[in-house]
């Protein structure tokens, strides 16, 4: 199953967090890493802190949803990530923002991530991987972007 996961991190070293965590993904249990965009430095949207380092990464996975979510967290807890109160400063953040197709809504999980077609900085990394995705019910990830052209958003080399 192709899916792609949202990476953030504004807390502590956030650009090391982020470069790290693409190792950890590409290292997880029956998944290969097929692509990564670039690195974004994002302001942040709902939230407090510092500007956020943003990426997206491309998984071909044999795992399933709730197995990737666990794997997710784990990599999340490694980077001493906590919760103290919603969308708190974190040291990184893995949301799985679409796994092929499919539609989510348990819990733990709802796929596609119900924010994300709102998001600059979810849009603009995954644009440079796969314009042509498309988020289930709303539309192509390239179609939604010019939209969100006001959010504060800037490509890292
Ligand atoms: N994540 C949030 C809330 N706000 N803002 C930016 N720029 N980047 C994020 O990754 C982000 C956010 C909740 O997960
Ligand atoms: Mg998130
Ligand atoms: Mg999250």
């Amino acid at each position: 199953m192709i899916a792609y996961i949202g990476i953030g991190a504004n807390l502590g070293q956030a650009r090391a967090n982020v470069e790290d965590a693409l190792l950890r993904l590409a290292a997880l249990p029956a998944t290969d890493l097929l692509a990564r965009s670039s690195l974004w430095k994002t302001a942040p949207v709902d939230a407090a802190g510092d500007d956020y380092i943003n990426a997206v990464a491309c998984l071909d996975t044999a795992l399933a949803p709730d197995a990737l979510l666990t794997q997710l967290q784990a990599i999340e807890l490694a980077h001493g990530r906590e919760r103290p109160y919603r969308n708190a400063p974190r040291t990184l953040d893995l949301d799985i923002l679409l796994y092929g197709e499919q539609r989510i809504d348990s819990a733990a999980l709802t796929v596609p991530h119900p924010r994300m077609h709102e998001r600059a900085f979810v849009l603009a990394p995954l644009a440079e991987i796969a314009p042509d995705a498309v988020i289930a019910g709303i539309g192509a990830v390239a179609a939604l972007l010019p939209a969100l052209a006001g959010q504060a958003i800037e490509r890292l080399d």
